[in-house]
């Protein structure tokens, strides 16, 4: 009995996360800024991230939890905004995001994969673990600006 309730629990978390990052747009445009405006956010947090690791500000464990924090879940949000149609506009988005629909989702994949263990490596509060797991995740973005945005 308990085990069937945790289960349905589980399911309802699951369906209320997916909903959240399933954002609706009215037109184009909306979808362009509201991807734009959490990959400008992403930036920001894991720039600060970035520069802890490479020793550029001191290493704070606190800040870089902090900072994790919110990378991890603003990190979930741009690619419901990839729509059908957006890709013409203010956007450097390339036309293979949605030719190449398959290679863009593994693309994000690697992404979250590396963002989860990013957060582990925060939570250690070691330099060295937020050093490994912050190379990983700027290899994500890399790899997926490379591939799918315009210079
Ligand atoms: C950043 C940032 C990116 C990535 C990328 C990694 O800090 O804003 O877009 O890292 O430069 O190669």
């Amino acid at each position: 009995m308990k085990h069937i309730r945790i289960v349905r629990l589980l399911a309802l978390l699951i369906c209320m996360v997916g909903l959240s990052a399933q954002a609706q747009f009215a037109k184009p445009e909306a979808a362009i800024k509201y991807r734009q405006s959490a990959l400008t956010v992403m930036g920001t947090h894991f720039g600060r991230l970035a520069e802890m690791a490479q020793g550029k500000v001191p290493f704070d464990a606190k800040v870089a939890q902090d900072n994790e924090a919110v990378f991890a879940v603003v990190s979930k949000l741009p690619w419901a905004a990839f729509v059908e149609g957006s890709d013409k506009g203010e956007t450097k988005a390339k036309a293979e995001i949605w030719s190449e629909g398959a290679k863009f989702k593994e693309a994000q994949d690697k992404l979250m994969a590396e963002a989860m263990k990013l957060n582990a490596a925060a939570k250690t509060g070691k330099l060295e673990d937020l050093k490994v797991a912050v190379g990983a995740v700027g290899g994500a973005c890399k790899n997926c600006h490379d591939q799918f945005r315009a210079k």
